[in-house]
């Protein structure tokens, strides 16, 4: 598909953003060369990381002394070197690109032209409805259908998503965390259909439930309850699937919530320690399970860092196993996925998202990943289109074919600066491991906020280096395009996906067999109350029963209950940054003029509808309006926007900041909107903050926004400008409408 060009402006680059500022690093030659030895003027030019690990401008063999791993060959404990002896030369890593849109038919479709275009394994994206287990026809998930991944409601759509893939060939990942009962068992009875044993099966499961308390939020029963479910699924699996990983324990999504290296890697490990204490109490041996243990990545800018985590995260699994008492060298073996970063990506000069991606993939790459997705161009704008799709596969062919990536074994074994850095980053990554550990595990730490709370700290202060201009982000705060070309994204047709699924939900329900229907589900509650028997299992008899994904989550629901997070705010962060600039003071004066004259602080509500569970936009943005002087209300995530009007108006705020990152604004602004008209509080204003392409801009200032945020606005822009509407909202002047853009994600 060729491009669309049309262009569209963009926000100014700070005056000063090309020239080179010292203090930000952006010029090597104002770190000047230490000599050897020479410690004195090492720790002068040392740079501390965001990992608050001591960078110094030259690294010797002095530091590679009391390095006890440097001896270690890939392909044995403990695996530092790569979990391989042969690794890329014998086979490279999986090109496995996740993907998943709009109903069955075009997904497979979307599937099988990558397959033939070079993608090695499948990974399937769900949408969020089947993420939190409704069906498409349920009232709360309107927006949401076939938004952010596929549509899945019951053995129907699983079959035609691997219509002509042949599940004993083909690898398949699925991430699918809160419904995974109904989704594993959808699985194993579309390949049953197909003829292929759940033993034949080869994939992954993401089964990763710790991680959304965390930060994901696509759970959908209490910890307690889906940590049943994950040792369930660990039993079923090590029993009936020896080719199939029975977990993907996950760092990406705590690094795109914030975390930076050392977090992701101790709160990743601290997981998977919980997992296999799971394992354990359920009566597995370590070597019954461990082996089938897999993790999950995320790989940012910092290509040396994203290097020493990957091997660093190898090392530090071995250790942790070896406290079991594994026989199988293996159970020690970590393997893992990555995924680039999509928080690195931008809206401003598009087309440096490329080269963000190409350099992230080498890291990932070269620290030994044993299965990669790279992102597309216009990750800030929606899901990929063939077009941005294809460039992203194209990266790792590249990588692959065109370069020496797979003709060496770790290649960065043995480098002073290398080898350091991965002892350091584990030292780092132990400290944060302990707190865990102190405070009970990860279950119990959960509970406290620990993680959260340092994962949401390490957030807000990214976003304000961001804006301070201390961390450079080339085309959104140094050497930015004064216009940028804009191009076709992919769009989904909501209404039309919503339809076809709940034709094909009517067609299900009136065709099945209601008696042994309701028996499977009947075993499955009656499973849940009690402890003996599999939930799984229950599951695949329902979905060969023709459940729905809804009808396997509401029998699970009725035993075990929703759960539901309490938000918060974090304070004090984003005000503490000592590089702001006027704007940000600018900003809190004019908040404070405001305040003065009106008695009252500006009052907001941020709030997420549907069943999108990224948070961190939300939060970020909270937290720093909170420091320019607003008064803040953040709301619960997964409202529908009768429940958002509720809150606004109960709150008594005058304006309603919408953050969206699934596309599912079109459906839910208006709406909104609406419900503030039917109960009289026409006035509040909206405003929309997050992923929002440019195209739908338009539909979104119809039905009353007042202004959109785009990714990278400057906060402190942004809280001018809600000023300058609210004061022009009182004085009952029409507003401006404000394209402010970009803000944080
Ligand atoms: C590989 N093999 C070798 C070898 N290299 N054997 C000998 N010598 C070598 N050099 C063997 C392996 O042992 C294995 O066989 C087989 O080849 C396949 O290799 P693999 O390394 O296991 O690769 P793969 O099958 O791709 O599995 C990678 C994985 C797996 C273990 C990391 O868990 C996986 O595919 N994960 C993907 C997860 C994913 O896509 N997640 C997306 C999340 S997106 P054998 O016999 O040992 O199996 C997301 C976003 C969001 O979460 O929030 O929505
Ligand atoms: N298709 C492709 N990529 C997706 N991502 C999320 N959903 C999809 C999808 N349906 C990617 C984005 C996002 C990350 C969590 O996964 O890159 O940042």
């Amino acid at each position: 598909m060729i491009p669309n060009f049309a262009a569209v402006p963009l926000r100014d680059c700070p005056a000063e953003s090309t020239a080179i500022d010292p203090s930000t690093g952006g010029s090597s030659s104002d770190v000047p060369l230490t000599p050897p030895n020479e410690s004195v003027s090492q720790a002068a030019s040392a740079i501390e990381t965001d990992e608050s690990i001591s960078i110094r401008s030259i690294y010797t063999a002095d530091d590679l002394v009391g390095l006890d791993h440097l001896d270690s060959l890939p392909g044995a404990v403990p695996f530092l070197r790569g979990p391989h002896q042969t690794m890329y030369r014998e086979r490279p890593w999986t090109i496995r690109q996740y993907a998943g849109f709009s109903t069955a038919e075009d997904s497979n479709a979307f599937f099988r032209r990558n397959v033939a275009a070079g993608q090695r394994g499948l990974s399937v994206a769900f949408d969020l409805a089947t993420h939190r287990g409704y069906d498409s026809d349920h009232p709360r998930v309107a927006g949401d259908v076939g938004m952010a991944g596929v549509a899945i409601d019951s053995i129907e759509d699983m079959r035609i998503l691997f219509q002509d893939i042949p599940l004993d060939k083909m690898s398949v990942s699925m991430t699918m965390n809160g419904a995974v009962l109904p989704i594993m068992a959808m699985y194993l009875v579309a390949a049953e259909e197909q003829g292929v044993q759940a033993s034949q099966l080869m994939g992954t499961i993401q089964n990763d439930i710790l991680k959304e308390f965390l930060v994901r939020n696509t759970y959908i029963y209490p910890p307690e309850a889906s940590m049943r479910i994950v040792a369930d699924i660990l039993h079923y699996t090590t029993e009936r699937m020896p080719r199939f990983n029975s977990i993907s324990i996950s760092g990406y999504h705590m690094q795109e919530a914030g975390a930076t290296a050392d977090l992701e890697l101790a709160y990743t490990l601290s997981d998977g320690l919980e997992y296999i204490r799971a394992g354990v109490n359920a009566g597995l041996h370590v070597d019954q399970f461990c082996p089938r243990f897999s993790f999950f990545w995320g790989v940012g800018m910092d290509y040396f860092m994203e290097v020493a985590k990957l091997r660093a995260a190898r090392l530090m699994w071995a250790e942790i196993v070896k406290t079991f008492g594994p026989n199988n060298p293996k159970s020690m073996c970590l393997r893992a996925h990555c995924q680039t970063s999509g928080y690195s990506l931008v809206a401003q000069d598009v087309y440096n998202n490329a080269m963000r991606t190409c350099i992230e993939a080498m890291a990932a790459t070269h620290g030994h990943t044993q299965s990669l997705h790279t992102n597309a161009i216009d990750e800030a704008f929606a899901l990929p289109s063939d077009f941005s799709a294809r460039i992203a596969r194209n990266t790792q062919l590249f990588l692959q074919h065109e370069t020496d990536t797979c003709k060496v074994v770790d290649a960065w074994g043995g480098s002073y600066f290398v080898e350091r850095l991965t002892r350091d980053l584990v030292a780092r990554a132990q400290t944060h491991i302990d707190e865990i550990e102190a405070a009970g595990g990860m279950t119990k730490a959960i509970q406290l906020g620990i993680p959260r709370q340092r994962i949401e700290q390490a957030a807000t202060r990214a976003q304000m280096n961001v804006e301070s201009g201390a961390t450079a982000v080339i085309g959104l705060n140094r050497y930015c395009l004064p216009s940028q070309d804009e191009f076709r994204v992919r769009k989904i047709d909501n209404a039309a996906v919503l339809q076809n699924q709940v034709d094909r939900l009517q067609r299900l329900r009136a065709e099945r067999d209601p008696v042994e229907l309701q028996q499977s589900l009947a075993a499955l509650r009656h499973a849940a109350s009690g402890s003996q028997t599999n939930l799984l299992a229950c599951a695949v008899d329902a979905a060969r029963a023709r459940a729905t994904v809804g009808e396997i989550s509401d029998a699970l629901e009725s035993v075990y209950g929703r759960y539901s997070a309490p938000a918060r705010v974090v304070r004090g962060i984003y005000s503490s940054g000592a590089k702001h600039g006027d704007d940000f003071s600018a900003a809190r004066q004019r908040v404070a003029e405001y305040t003065n004259a009106a008695g009252q602080a500006p009052r907001i509500l941020v709030a997420k509808m549907g069943q999108d569970g990224h948070d961190r936009g939300q939060k970020v943005i909270a937290s720093a309006l909170a420091d320019v002087g607003f008064d803040v209300e953040i709301g619960p995530l997964f409202q529908t926007a009768e429940e958002t009007a509720d809150a606004a108006i109960k709150q008594n705020v005058q304006m309603i900041g919408v953050s969206s990152l699934t596309a599912n604004h079109l459906t839910l602004v208006p709406k909104l909107r609406a419900e503030l008209v039917r109960r009289g509080h026409s006035r509040m204003m909206i405003v929309v903050g997050g992923v929002v392409p440019p195209q739908d801009h338009e539909v979104l200032y119809e039905a009353g926004a007042t202004a959109i945020f785009g990714p990278g606005t400057k906060i402190a822009d942004a809280a001018s400008v809600l000023i300058e509407q609210l004061e022009s909202s009182l004085a009952d002047v029409p507003h401006t409408r404000a394209d402010a853009n970009p803000v944080s994600r």
